[in-house]
């Protein structure tokens, strides 16, 4: 694979030179608390910290950083940079109708933040309490989760897309009585329900116990919507009845911050705790030299505010950093495929960083797309979410970047806060396809399936062997699941989940998911959430969900569905087993393929034999490995016979 070299302008202009790269890592990871005790000062504490690092992954799992400092998240990402830039632009919005856009300076985005916390505070929210955030892609957003920040709440923010069971489930998980929807979003010139779905997942969680006493909502498109007298409350209105300042609360580096549910192999979603201190520390430092942000200019992460990148590279990061960050409500392909570049023209951005689905479906579209566009202001590009296959990687480098504008790769998770592996613009030689290396007190190591350290060259399973500041600290409610979830396969290591390759350059290669969750789109999925809608569906007796390869999704997601006696297997069944999961998780879930089995290949002790699905949706017949051990044998053929057949 051809290698691009960093070229003498991106060394020119470099934060650090890569010998300096070499010497600050050694030392990140030979001498952490003096490493930390130096950069967890780009950030402002109130009283400052003594101790830096408090961490173990065995026996026990505890991780503490700066444990006895004190701050408050939203004061580091708006108060500290009122002097210097309260004029400057905070937030860059750009709506999802081209003709909308807007501009929130440090000090409006001050105002806004304070009196939102005190709507909170009117209506009893205080510290510690979770507050679920159920948003379109609009300022507001950012001013709910900095509100919370503001007054020691936790937010947890639920993706727009999501269903209203999805959402009642993270309601009623997080115990929470406070909820801040829109009557409704816009995203590529269509409607989506929030307030319906929220009055919905309401009236579920009710019924499941967990009470929302508040509903606070913002008006978005004026659509009509339900108001329940005494529990919603109109921003619009409730802003003007509250004071425009609101003292930050000062906050433990270890209070949390806030919970973000993410999809494990296993069980439902699991609530991601991070904490205040580390986590900004991290965001900010990561932004900081991995995007070589400079003041004044503008940064553009295209995510949703829904995903840990929104709130890690669209919110806290590029905040905490003084930076300009724009928020998109669309869609990159609405009105058409060259949105996305306009917008780059339109608000002169410097740096974008999105996802390899929508750089391989704008790749798909044609390059005219681009190429009538200027992007001369564009210098810094950036992606994540999942694997980039080489040719998407050399596209955006090529038809989006002219070849003048480093890419980043940047691997992570959102059990990582942020990123982990990267290259650094003008430091790092780039490999298309390869996050590359390290990022400054991160320790990947390669283990196979024993445990066994893999040294050089080599393929495994990727794990982390000591902690960085932005890493959870928990899953809320349940330590036990966190420490059997990451810290029991590999004991004493973080397991990230993932399997990854290191070339001779010891650079690394992000291959893919080794447990059950795909990766569809970059969002996460667990299979066993899948499959748990489909065998509630009231025709399934017997579902096994896996991830195939899919051209613009990365991965698709494809279901062996066995039907209960006497149900026939229609293609209007099909459809309705498709409408029936995104009814229950949401769209993203929808399934791709479907395939009817009369019988699922088990061990004898039951075990849905999921290597052997996997081969066969990957059409990879040759491969499917010894059958021996399978209860019955003859069920795979079938399988096949099925799969080659298309039925
Ligand atoms: C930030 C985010 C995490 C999973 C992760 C991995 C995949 C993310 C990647 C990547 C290859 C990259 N992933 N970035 N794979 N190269 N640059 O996406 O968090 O939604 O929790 O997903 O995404 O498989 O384990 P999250």
């Amino acid at each position: 694979m051809e290698k691009i070299a960093v070229k003498e302008e991106w060394r020119q202009r470099a934060l650090i030179t890569a010998e300096e790269y070499q010497a600050w890592y050694r030392r990140s990871v030979e001498d952490p608390d003096g490493f930390w005790a130096e950069h967890g000062k780009r950030i402002d504490w109130m009283k400052p910290f003594t101790k830096v690092k408090n961490t173990s992954f065995a026996p026990d799992v505890s991780i503490k950083w700066f444990e006895d400092g004190t701050l408050n998240v939203s004061a580091n990402c708006i108060d500290r940079h009122l002097e210097e830039r309260g004029d400057a632009v905070a937030i860059l919005w750009e709506g999802d109708n081209p003709a909308e856009s807007r501009k929130i300076t440090y000090r409006e985005l001050h105002e806004n933040v304070c009196r939102m916390a005190n709507v909170l505070k009117s209506r009893g929210v205080k510290r510690g309490d979770r507050v679920t955030i159920y948003m379109p892609m609009i300022p507001e957003s950012a001013f709910a989760m900095l509100a919370c920040a503001r007054i020691g709440a936790i937010h947890s923010v639920v993706f727009g897309g999501f269903s209203p069971d999805s959402l009642a489930n993270r309601i009623e998980d997080a115990r929470s009585s406070v909820l801040i929807t829109a009557d409704e979003g816009l995203r590529g010139g269509r409607k989506v329900p929030l307030k319906k779905n929220a009055d919905k997942a309401i009236e579920i969680a009710g019924k499941a116990g967990q009470k929302v006493e508040t509903v606070l909502m913002i008006r978005r498109t004026g659509g009509d919507v339900g108001f329940a007298e005494g529990r919603d409350l109109w921003w619009h209105e409730a802003r003007e009845t509250v004071e425009a300042t609101c003292a930050p609360e000062e906050m433990g580096a270890e209070d949390p911050l806030f919970i973000l549910y993410t999809s494990g192999s296993t069980g439902k979603p699991k609530g991601v705790l991070h904490t205040s201190g580390g986590y900004l520390v991290w965001a900010s430092i990561t932004h900081h030299y991995i995007f070589d942000y400079r003041p004044g200019e503008i940064y553009w992460c295209a995510a949703d505010i829904g995903w840990v990148t929104g709130h890690t590279y669209i919110l806290y990061g590029p905040l905490a950093n003084g930076a300009t960050t724009v928020m998109f409500e669309g869609i990159p392909n609405y009105p058409d495929a060259s949105r996305l570049w306009q917008v780059v023209d339109k608000h002169k951005v410097n740096i974008i960083y999105m996802a390899p689905t929508a750089i391989r479906a704008l790749m798909g579209a044609g390059d005219s797309f681009v190429t009538s566009t200027s992007r001369e202001s564009l210098r810094q590009l950036g992606t994540v979410g999942e694997p980039i296959n080489p040719e998407a990687w050399l596209w955006y480098y090529r038809v989006v970047g002219d070849e003048r504008c480093p890419i980043v790769d940047t691997y992570w998770q959102t059990e990582t806060g942020g990123t982990l592996i990267t290259p650094l613009p003008g430091v790092t030689d780039l490999k298309p396809g390869s996050a590359t290396l390290p990022f400054f007190g991160v320790q990947p190591q390669l283990v196979d399936s024993e445990g066994t350290v893999l040294e050089g060259a080599t393929s495994g399973n990727l794990c982390i062997v000591d902690s960085w500041p932005g890493q959870m600290r928990t899953v809320y409610g349940d330590h036990e699941r966190f420490v059997q979830t990451y810290f029991s396969t590999y004991k004493g290591k973080y397991f990230t989940g993932d399997g990854c390759r290191r070339d001779e350059d010891g650079y690394y290669w992000i291959t893919g998911r080794v447990d059950d969750v795909i990766n569809v789109s970059g969002h996460r999925m667990g299979t066993a959430e899948v499959e748990s809608a489909l065998v509630s569906h009231p025709a399934v007796a017997e579902a096994a969900v896996v991830g195939y390869p899919h051209d613009l999704k990365g991965q698709g997601i494809y279901c062996y569905v066995t039907l209960l006696d006497g149900e026939e297997p229609t293609d209007e069944l099909k459809k309705s087993l498709i409408a029936h999961v995104r009814e229950e998780i949401g769209p993203i879930a929808s399934p791709d393929k479907i395939q009817f089995a009369p019988g699922l290949p088990k061990t004898r002790s039951g075990k849905i034999m999921r290597r052997i699905l996997r081969k066969i949706a990957e059409d990879d017949f040759g491969a499917l490995g010894d059958t021996s051990t399978l209860a019955d044998p003859t069920v795979v053929e079938d399988l096949v016979e099925h799969r080659q057949n298309r039925r």
